[in-house]
């Protein structure tokens, strides 16, 4: 194993903890931006690490096809390609495949895709994807699993759990990093709690250094999602962190927190600042409304980033879908209001002042009290 995990202090089922990864020591509650090619679109490190980012994810599938995995492992692994000193985390390529490519085909074997390279029929089996996390070099490196969207029914969830159980013991036994990245599992059964609890406790019987709660975030409700959730962290190991994949916006990071997770990932902060949406504690601010031609006041008065330091919202206005700058200072303010969040969550559970941090963020989102 090559991570500790030492909760600090608990609300509830709210944990403090800190993640001392080989990179980096993290503080959770914890928010990871997704970075695609090797970067997270228009910052560069040295801005991430101003942000307060201790550690950003990796995408495998993206990686491993371009520059790939045999040239990252030659120039010394991804933390030094990408000039990143903190921690790093791999997706298996499961997912994205399965989401990105419509034509992915998943068999007992793996997952079949046509190459967007070349078109060429191509196989990711669990043992090759942990040999190109194992080159690639991330702190965490995650299972192949094999994701089916919460809103379908029928027999194929079981199937896709049960082979997320049998893929388990493959990428274990193709794991040949173990003392310098932490392989998690992830737990899979769409909806249905019966499938969620065999999941968790097979994987729970491996003794993984962490778990993933996956297949959520893909269109069901949010009170199917809740109770995923809430099943799942109280039936995974107190002392392991508990990751929930693809989650996602700031409320949802706070209920998690609630129930006992501890990490999350999501395109969002950066994906809406693409398209000229800053985050703000009142919930969001489209800086391409006219309203905002002449306003003077930065994206956020109560935000200490360098954006909100320097810029105004006319000026951002006046750049948004105009210039690449517009999106970038975006997603740096975006992704600093996301390390706020993880650095507010994490302080309050320490300071044992949880339930007045939630009602006020609460409050802020939903003043009419809905
Ligand atoms: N599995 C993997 N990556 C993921 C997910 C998953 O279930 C999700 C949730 N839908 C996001 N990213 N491997
Ligand atoms: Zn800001």
């Amino acid at each position: 194993m090559a991570l500790r995990f030492e909760v600090l202090a608990r609300f509830n089922r709210a944990r403090a903890a800190t993640l001392t990864l080989p990179h980096f020591e993290c503080n959770t509650p914890l928010f990871m931006p997704v970075g695609t090619q090797g970067t997270i679109k228009g910052l560069t490190t040295n801005q991430l690490e101003d942000i307060g980012c201790q550690i950003i994810l990796g995408n495998t599938y993206h990686l491993a096809l371009r520059p790939t995995s045999e040239l990252i492992d030659e120039l010394g692994g991804l933390h030094k390609f990408m000039n990143w000193p903190r921690a790093l985390l791999t997706d298996s390529g499961g997912f994205q495949m399965v989401s990105l490519l419509h034509l992915a085909d998943i068999t007992e074997k793996g997952v079949t895709f046509q190459s967007p390279v070349d078109g060429k029929p191509m196989l990711l089996t669990p043992e090759e994807s942990i040999q190109i996390q194992n080159r690639i070099g991330a702190d965490i490196i995650m299972a192949l699993d094999d994701v089916v969207k919460t809103t379908i029914t029928g027999p194929r969830i079981e199937e896709a759990m049960y082979r997320t159980l049998r893929w388990i013991d493959r990428c274990i036994a193709a794991h040949k990093r173990p003392n310098e990245q932490n392989l998690f599992g992830i737990v899979q059964g769409g909806l249905d709690p019966v499938l969620r609890d065999i999941c968790v406790r097979g994987l729970v019987d491996r003794k993984l250094p962490g778990y993933a709660i996956g297949g959520l975030a893909g269109g069901e409700d949010k009170d199917s999602f809740w109770r995923v959730v809430a099943q799942c962290t109280a039936a995974l190991p107190d002392d392991k962190p508990r990751y929930v994949m693809g989650v996602g916006y700031p409320l949802d990071i706070v209920v998690c927190s609630a129930l006992g997770a501890d990490m999350y990932d999501c395109v969002y902060p950066t994906r809406t600042a693409r398209f000229g949406t800053a985050l703000v504690p009142e919930g969001v601010l489209k800086l391409k409304h006219n309203a905002m031609a002449e306003d003077l006041r930065p994206i956020d008065a109560t935000c200490t980033c360098m954006v909100c330091k320097n810029y105004t919202r006319a000026y951002i206005h006046s750049l948004v879908t105009k210039d690449a700058m517009g999106s970038q200072l975006l997603s740096y303010h975006n992704l600093s209001y996301m390390m706020r969040l993880s650095r507010d969550l994490h302080l309050s559970i320490v300071h044992g002042r949880f339930p007045e941090y939630v009602r006020g963020f609460l409050q802020k989102m939903f003043p009419k009290g809905d």
